[in-house]
């Protein structure tokens, strides 16, 4: 692909925004110039949509860090790269709209640390994670020490990083790192059906969602308890609230449906 092409593709479908990774030659490895990208879209969809997506171009999600730049960079340039990183997913994690990942292939490395700042993983059934910066002589610096860590427990997260071992779909799920396993090649279609689903939540209360539990979880549980009844409060506060709330007390809104058997 040359420089003229876009390095990540954005388009708008009804409210939701789709962010594709668009490097299949190189797996869809983030170098500088990418992660600027995926900055750039992600701030745009928080702008103008009301859910995103997160795919990869090609059989695989992403690679990770662009391993032939890094081996270029000094110490420092190799901090500030970690930092940008930190700043472009927290700006996915705490933004103010939820974000689906989308995933076939290999969500390896800084990879698995994009999927970990979205708020719904998706994964089919060619799907693979791991954590190879063992074997690199490196470490996770796209945020995965904190958010991995969280999502599958630190105790699995080491062992994905000291025996280098590869996950599959099923065995994601089970650790909790997936939400949905879906057939080969659905992952994306059925992304874009849940963040559309999202999408038709009051805002407030997604903004709330995403930016409340993640604060939530680095507090005591007192502080969390008197955290949780101020948002809850304040989402009880707005106009979307009430019309929704009258709207179920006027039978004009969806139950709630038992899960399909
Ligand atoms: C890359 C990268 C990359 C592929 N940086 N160039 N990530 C890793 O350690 C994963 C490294 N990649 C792989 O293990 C494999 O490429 C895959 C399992 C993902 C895919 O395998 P395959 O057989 O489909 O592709 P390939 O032939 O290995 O790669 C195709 C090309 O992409 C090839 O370049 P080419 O010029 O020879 O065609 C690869 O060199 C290139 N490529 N992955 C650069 N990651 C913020 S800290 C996060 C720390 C990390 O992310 S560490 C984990 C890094």
């Amino acid at each position: 692909m040359g420089d003229s092409e876009e390095l990540v593709t954005y388009e708008m479908r009804g409210d939701v925004a789709l962010i594709g990774l668009n490097r299949p030659e190189k797996r869809n490895a983030i170098s500088d110039r990418v992660v600027e990208a995926i900055d750039r879209a992600v701030l745009r969809a928080t702008d103008e949509a009301r859910a995103g997506v997160i795919f990869g171009h090609g059989p695989h999600f992403c690679a990770g860090l662009d391993l032939a730049e890094h081996s270029e960079k000094p110490l420092f340039e190799a901090v500030k790269g970690s930092r940008r990183w930190h700043a472009v997913f927290d700006h996915i994690e705490r933004g103010a709209i939820p974000f689906v990942a989308a995933i076939g292939g290999a969500a390896v490395g800084g990879g698995l640390e994009l999927a970990a700042a979205t708020h719904v993983r998706v994964a089919d059934a060619t799907a693979f994670f791991a954590l190879p910066e063992g074997q690199r002589g490196i470490f996770v610096g796209g945020g995965g020490s904190v958010r991995v860590a969280r999502m599958i427990g630190p105790g699995r997260m080491g062992d994905m990083m000291l025996t280098g071992r590869v996950l599959d779909a099923a065995r994601m799920e089970a650790w909790g790192g997936v939400s949905y396993v879906v057939d080969e090649g659905a992952a994306l279609g059925r992304a874009v059906e849940i963040a559309a689903a999202m999408a038709t939540n009051a805002e407030f209360t997604n903004y709330a969602i995403i930016n409340a539990l993640p604060r939530i979880a680095d507090m005591s549980s007192e502080d969390g308890l008197f955290a949780e009844s101020m948002v809850a409060s304040l989402a009880t506060m707005t106009d979307d609230a009430k019309d929704r709330l009258r709207a179920f007390l006027d039978k004009r809104a969806a139950k709630v449906q038992r899960p399909d058997a």
